[in-house]
């Protein structure tokens, strides 16, 4: 057994941030960092060939991986690779369109999801363990690599509709008209993600995020269903394999759904969107929660003043909490490099 006192606390100004500390500088990592906004990976995605192959080569993912960190010397990386590798690690056909996204077959009816299967799980998802293993590797130690994996409802949503768009129409009709069939999908993904982030963390990420990008679309009772509850299965198998390892929860757009979300899933890192009130968020979470959050990536498109006072706004209200600093979104691939340098910089200048 190991004495609380005798533990090191961790060399990684994330990880003490994501447990509950308020560290004397704020860390910080950007959603979507690695991308196409950044000339180098689109060099590196031209000579992958397609996305899939990007991601499922390790040494060209460990690469797309660090970019951004050699640039902006971020507190963390995350791996290179995206939500939907789960429906094709569980045999649904997926490509990378060229300009227009993801495109599945989809997958609709109660028998489609019944033949779900994890046969092939380790083999298909064994290239991003490997990119784990050599990105960890090559990592600073003082850096934090983070897994992740999009939560069930999100996933389900491509999986359903086949492509994305936002807004799901097929997708809500047959989960609200046939809530029992739905259930039989969502619980194949938690089962599938579960597994894919036990193993991340196997193969060496400090931190894992579940991405719930289409979490607003729910009102309740459906929210509860099929956010909340599966979040907390995943998020409690974790916990009993990895007692207290850092999980961060993004139920994107949930607004006020958020402080249920973070009570009855226990997670105790939240990713807020810019339609959050920080103040507001801390005050219903209390400060036991670390919050992540939650500048608008247009402040960022946009740089210069706007971007100055939009980041000193997010670390003034966050000077005496837990925190890490972060997008309420994905960078946007038009935005500048430069601003992405600004930005830091003045995140770094900042002191508590
Ligand atoms: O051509 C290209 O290079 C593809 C663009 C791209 C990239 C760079 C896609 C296709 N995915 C990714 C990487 C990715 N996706 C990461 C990598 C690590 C990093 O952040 O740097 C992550 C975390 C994701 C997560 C992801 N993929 C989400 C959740 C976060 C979010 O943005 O809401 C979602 C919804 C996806 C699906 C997806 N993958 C790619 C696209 C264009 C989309 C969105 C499709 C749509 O709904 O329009």
């Amino acid at each position: 057994m190991v004495l609380p006192f005798l533990k090191k606390p961790s060399p990684m100004r994330l990880i003490r941030a994501l447990k509950g500390e308020v560290t004397s500088e704020v860390p910080f990592w950007y959603m979507r960092q690695a991308g196409r906004y950044l000339p180098e990976y689109r060099d590196l995605r031209m000579k992958a060939g397609s996305f899939l192959d990007l991601c499922f080569n390790p040494e060209l993912a460990m690469e797309a991986t660090l970019q951004p960190i050699r640039r902006y010397d971020m507190d963390a990386a995350i791996i290179f690779s995206d939500i939907l590798v789960i429906p094709y690690a569980l045999g649904q056909r997926l490509d990378f369109i060229e300009k227009e996204g993801p495109k599945l077959d989809p997958i609709q009816e109660r028998d489609a999801f019944l033949k779900l299967n994890f046969d092939m799980l380790e083999d298909k998802l064994s290239p991003v363990y490997e990119a784990l293993k050599l990105t960890r590797a090559a990592l600073d130690p003082s850096k934090a690599l983070i897994g992740f994996a999009g939560a069930p409802w999100t996933v389900a949503c491509y999986m359903v509709e086949g492509e994305g768009g936002g807004e799901f129409p097929l997708t809500r009709q047959i989960a609200f008209d046939n809530p029992e069939i739905f259930d039989i999908l969502i619980d194949k993904i938690v089962t599938a993600t579960t597994t894919y982030l036990l193993r991340q963390i196997e193969s060496g990420a400090d931190a894992v995020q579940l991405f719930d990008s289409w979490a607003g679309l729910l009102p309740e009772p459906y929210f509860t269903r099929w956010v909340i509850k599966p979040a907390k299965k995943i998020a409690d198998a974790i916990d009993r394999a990895h007692k207290g390892f850092p999980i961060i929860g993004f139920p994107r757009g949930a607004g006020e759904r958020y402080v249920p979300f973070a009570k009855k899933t226990g997670i105790r890192a939240i990713a807020l969107d810019q339609n959050v009130p920080l103040p507001w968020a801390r005050e219903m979470m209390g400060s036991k929660v670390t919050l992540q959050g939650n500048l608008d990536p247009t402040s960022l498109l946009s740089g210069g003043k706007r971007l100055y006072q939009d980041a000193m706004l997010i670390l003034e209200a966050c000077r005496h909490q837990p925190f890490v600093f972060n997008l309420g979104h994905g960078i946007q691939k038009e935005t500048p490099p430069e601003h992405v340098a600004e930005l830091s910089q003045i995140i770094k200048n900042f002191k508590r």
